[in-house]
């Protein structure tokens, strides 16, 4: 019998992309409380107080897929091996955000579908095919009617936002086509638990999968994974292709290494939940007591990339502009703005850290890579980063 087991509390919490602008900020938040469940039937992973799309993805969306050269460089990667390898005549992206991947498309070949219109906007400006709606039923009807069947389908950190997967692949199985491929990709709880990232838990991400959940959920619909490509991107994720059963393509040996890692690490097994919730509970020490040491030499803190991940630790550790005197972010829609819940200000980036500046909390630590090489001056004079994964430490 199926039955959920709350295995993680991250408290109160606000919705993680709602900067607040100075008005708002000096009103009362909506808060939620943020717990975190394991389904033993299914395998599945989810925050059990969810919200509507209406509320969490509108025209006020902050986040751009374009902010990050690693995202630039993964999609255009990722582009160029479909083109070789797969060859599809028409390409449907869910969540396109503001076509980072399918400007590396021909327009007239690809359809984007995009609910935040703001965003949306974005890639419609540069002429591209894009839809300012929700992926449900009733747009791929509209879809398929107007375009046909699509060969490719891909979806980049956003299947894994939408409530209802049943509605989400029988729509994928309306449109694809008999020999169509569909590629998704999302963050990896197996790599969420080795690397205690509990900040991909908010309410953004209904789910975290794991290949034993998802390969559960595409079986209802004659759907599996041939293929599974572990990404360094947004602090690990997986690649899913997945095809028609129908569909004769081999399944490559990544399929069964990912099960047997999953099956290893004990996915299927509640005990490793509530060992990760302790390891989440020790991590909260030890973070804050790194920020105590910091403020009791009154050193200066800021932070860098105010992320929807952030808005969960900061919330959760209870850090606020007490300790982190401001986040520095490139998102023009962040920008003056403050963090949910916590009321840090946000400033724009202007090219480096200021000289008095001592300790940076890395809210984008995802993107550490990137930011340490765009930060070697800040890291020549001494600067130090603070970040909370595997382990809350100063680097
Ligand atoms: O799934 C989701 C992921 C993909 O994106 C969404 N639910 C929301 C969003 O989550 P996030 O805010 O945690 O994503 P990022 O991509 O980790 O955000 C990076 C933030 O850091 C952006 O606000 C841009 C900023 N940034 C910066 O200021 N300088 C990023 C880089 C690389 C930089 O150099």
């Amino acid at each position: 019998m199926s039955k959920k087991i709350e295995f993680l509390d991250l408290g109160q919490q606000p919705l993680a992309n709602y900067y607040l602008n100075k008005s708002q900020k000096k009103k009362k938040e909506r808060k939620y409380r943020l717990i975190v469940c394991f389904d033993n039937q299914n395998k599945l992973v989810s925050i059990k107080k969810t919200f509507s799309s209406k509320m969490m993805f509108n025209n006020k969306y902050p986040y751009r897929s374009s902010m990050s050269k690693t995202m630039q460089r993964s999609f255009k990667e990722l582009a160029k091996h479909i083109k070789l390898k797969i060859n599809p005549k028409k390409i449907l992206e869910i969540g396109s955000n503001d076509g980072s991947f399918l400007k590396n498309f021909n327009k007239s070949m690809s359809v984007g579908i995009e609910p935040c219109a703001n965003v949306e906007k974005i890639t419609k400006k540069k002429k591209f095919n894009t839809i300012p709606k929700y992926w449900n039923t009733k747009l791929a009807r509209d879809i398929l009617k107007k375009y046909g069947y699509f060969d490719l389908i891909y979806s980049a950190n956003t299947i894994s936002h939408i409530k209802n997967l049943n509605d989400v692949f029988s729509s994928i199985d309306l449109v694809l086509s008999k020999t169509g491929i569909f590629i998704i990709e999302d963050p990896s709880l197996i790599e969420c638990l080795k690397r205690n990232t509990y900040d991909q838990f908010y309410n953004e991400h209904i789910y975290v999968f794991s290949y034993l959940s998802l390969r559960n959920i595409l079986k209802k619909y004659n759907l599996e994974i041939y293929k599974i490509e572990n990404l360094d991107i947004h602090g690990g994720s997986n690649r899913y292709f997945i095809k028609r059963m129908k569909n004769k393509i081999k399944i490559e040996k990544s399929v069964i290494k990912q099960k047997r890692k999953e099956m290893k690490y004990g996915l299927n097994k509640k005990n490793t939940y509530y060992k990760f919730r302790k390891r989440v509970e020790e991590s909260k020490k030890r973070l804050v007591s790194i920020f105590n040491y910091c403020k009791s030499k009154n050193k200066k803190i800021i932070g860098y990339g105010a992320t929807a991940k952030s808005t969960t630790i900061l919330n959760y550790c209870n850090i606020n502009d007490q300790t982190i005197d401001y986040f520095i972010d490139t998102t023009k829609d962040k920008q003056n703005k403050y963090t949910p819940g916590t009321k840090i200000k946000i400033k724009k980036y202007k090219g480096g850290i200021n000289k008095d500046v001592d300790y940076v909390f890395l809210g984008a630590w995802n993107f550490k890579k990137e930011i340490f090489k765009k930060e070697k001056k800040y890291i020549k004079r001494g600067g130090k980063f603070i970040i909370h994964t595997p382990l809350p430490r100063i680097i």
